[in-house]
């Protein structure tokens, strides 16, 4: 094409075609370099000569049109510098010593964070669809608030950079850096000057908390300062990758009730490697109230044309969220009473729902986060309580005041916490009232009717108990997102560890997991738990004071010859005491 082209224009053989093919490119190119910034786009977020773009933000912007490409890369780093495109960093034996000594106190890496550039790039992983997707060149402004307490500086310095090399310049309005009390060296003068040096301080602010917050109220802190339309949540451990922006206010734009979420990504505590979370995750819970990543809702996925489309999600993980800034205070910001961590979520989640708003996941903007195994923080609450069971006490007030009737299954986790001081929780109430929210039955019944309600529509729940021995089954305190046996123990009045429930088609199971035995299985084989499905491994028949038995291998639940804290099996039905079962309850 380009020789062909250059062979035109060196010996040119004037016909009209040739005339009109010249007119026509012309145009086409005075069109382009007229409408778009490509060759010009300043990182105008940035001071000094910190990048150069390599993408524009706006593409025929005279259409009316954007793309999601824009992306500042910073002429100092090397491409090949550590952890460039997002790899992992390799550490010296020495380095990785250092790295472990001091992994406890900062919950992840912070040796490899520190050899990795502020600037990074990071591999965009979105599907190749989500490139072709036009955006309206005319969106809301983003205010990006990133909360942060005692946070290491480089993760907290890669989230802004990224947020600022990764947004095009005229949708973000501002990041608030919001710094709930922090006492770590650096985050003080040092950090003041960072920002000054670096950024427009116009557009990177620094908010500072008089007192410990807790992240609850850092978020209305910040969401407070905040002037842009949308105002978007960061965790202070998070990389922007290329597009995240554009699909989320244009979303907001088409629908401001619709609170979304970006597809969190997912950035090695160990090595800083960042990777694709595939798609199609959503959000759901454990009746104890903590989150848990899901499938797809099966209706969002028979909904949908596309996989890069946005899907509904029951609940959203909770610290990587966007809403239209008047919408988030209108529908009740947070219920403040919650203290330091944990519960604000699932609280959030099931308002939004419940008060006429909605909640989708967008697989085309997609931010990676650290996730750590534990806190690099104290749980001393505002009230000065050390070490305090801050999730459990949130989760009680969003349980009292949003589930109705259903908390009951929350207390069966937590049966400590229902005669606990919870503070006062009548705002909220009135929050509902005035807002004329739906009831959580409504949610269940409407936004996650595939979450399994142990006790309702199943044929029999509670303890499920052998007379005979006096054993009821029991998950022993294991930990149940592995597979595991079933085991049984002394019955135990109410005991969330020995609840199941028997479907309606037929299912012995929990919450997730169902009890499972392959067609293979032996005379005095073991039970497991696996994640529920209908196929035949998972049928069971029962009537009251009966057996419990396995059609598919026309075995039977068996307890003899079993101890306390030992392991049912399943036997050749016989019609033994020990293979008599009674549930608490049937409908
Ligand atoms: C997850 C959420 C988190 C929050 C939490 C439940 C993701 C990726 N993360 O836990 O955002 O919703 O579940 O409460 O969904 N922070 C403060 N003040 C505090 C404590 C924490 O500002 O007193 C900041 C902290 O610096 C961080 C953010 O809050 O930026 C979230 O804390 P985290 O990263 O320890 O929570 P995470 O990701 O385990
Ligand atoms: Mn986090």
């Amino acid at each position: 094409m380009v020789s062909r082209l250059r062979r035109t224009l060196l010996y040119p053989r004037v016909t009209l075609g040739r005339l009109l093919a010249l007119a026509v490119i012309l145009i086409l190119a005075c069109g382009f370099i007229g409408f778009t910034d490509v060759f010009s786009f300043p990182a105008r977020n940035a001071v000094g000569d910190k990048g150069a773009p390599v993408a524009g933000a706006v593409v025929g912007e005279k259409r009316g049109k954007r793309r999601a490409d824009y992306q500042v890369r910073s002429d100092k780093v090397e491409r090949d510098a550590p952890g460039e495109n997002g790899q992992g960093v390799v550490l010296t034996k020495d380095e990785q010593e250092q790295a472990d000594a001091l992994f406890k106190k900062e919950a992840f890496n912070i040796i490899a964070s520190d050899k990795i550039s502020l600037q990074r790039t990071v591999p965009d992983v979105r599907d190749p669809k989500c490139k072709d997707i036009e955006y309206d060149a005319e969106l809301p402004t983003a205010s990006v608030v990133i909360i942060f307490h005692n946070e290491a500086w480089t993760p907290l310095l890669r989230t802004v950079w990224s947020v600022i090399n990764r947004s095009p310049p005229d949708l973000l309005k501002e990041v608030v850096l919001l710094d709930d009390f922090s006492d770590r060296d650096g985050l003080g003068g040092k950090l003041e000057k960072y920002v000054a040096e670096n950024f427009d301080t116009n557009v990177v602010k620094i908010v500072r908390a008089k007192s410990r917050q807790g992240l609850i109220s850092a978020r209305v802190r910040g969401a407070e300062a905040a002037t842009g339309d949308v105002v978007i949540f960061l965790d202070s451990h998070c990389e922007a990758n290329v597009g995240w922006l554009e699909p989320i206010l244009q979303r907001i734009k088409e629908s401001p009730q619709t609170m979304i979420c970006p597809m969190i990504d997912v950035i090695s505590d160990h090595s800083l490697t960042y990777s694709s979370t595939g798609h199609g995750s959503s959000g759901g819970f454990w009746w104890s109230l903590h989150f848990k990543w899901v499938s797809m809702q099966a209706a969002e996925n028979k909904r949908r044309k596309s996989n890069v489309e946005p899907y509904r999600s029951p609940t959203m993980a909770g610290g990587l969220f966007a809403a239209d800034r008047k919408w988030f205070f209108e529908v009740g910001a947070y219920d403040e009473g919650m203290d330091v961590w944990g519960g604000e979520n699932l609280e959030i989640s099931f308002r939004n729902w419940m008060c006429h708003g909605t909640l989708e996941f967008l697989p085309c903007s997609r931010v990676g986060h650290i996730f750590r195994a534990s806190h690099p923080y104290t749980f001393t609450g505002r009230d000065g309580t050390p070490n305090k069971d801050t999730h459990g006490i949130n989760s009680a007030r969003l349980a009292e005041v949003w589930m109705d009737g259903y908390k009951r299954l929350f207390y069966l986790h937590r049966q400590e916490l229902e005669k606990k001081d919870i503070g006062d929780i009548s705002e909220r109430k009135a929050l509902r009232e005035k807002l004329k929210c739906h009831d959580f039955k409504w949610y269940l019944d409407n936004v996650y009717p595939e979450k399994f309600i142990p006790d309702e529509g199943v044929q029999g729940f509670g303890q499920l108990k052998n007379d005979k021995s006096g054993f009821c089954l029991d998950m022993l305190g294991k930990d149940e997102k592995l597979t595991l046996n079933i085991g049984v123990y002394h019955c135990q009045g109410k005991s969330s560890a020995q609840l199941f429930s028997l479907s309606k088609d037929g299912q012995l199971r929990r919450e997730e997991n169902c009890a499972d035995v392959t067609k293979h299985a032996r005379d005095g084989e073991v039970v497991k738990m696996y994640p529920c499905h209908k196929m035949e491994s998972q049928k069971w028949t029962h009537v009251k004071g009966g057996e419990m038995k396995h059609p598919a291998t026309g075995l039977c639940l068996d307890v003899e010859g079993v101890s306390n804290a030992g392991d049912v099996v399943v036997k050749k039905c016989s019609g033994s005491d020990t293979q008599k079962w009674t549930f608490d309850h049937y409908e």
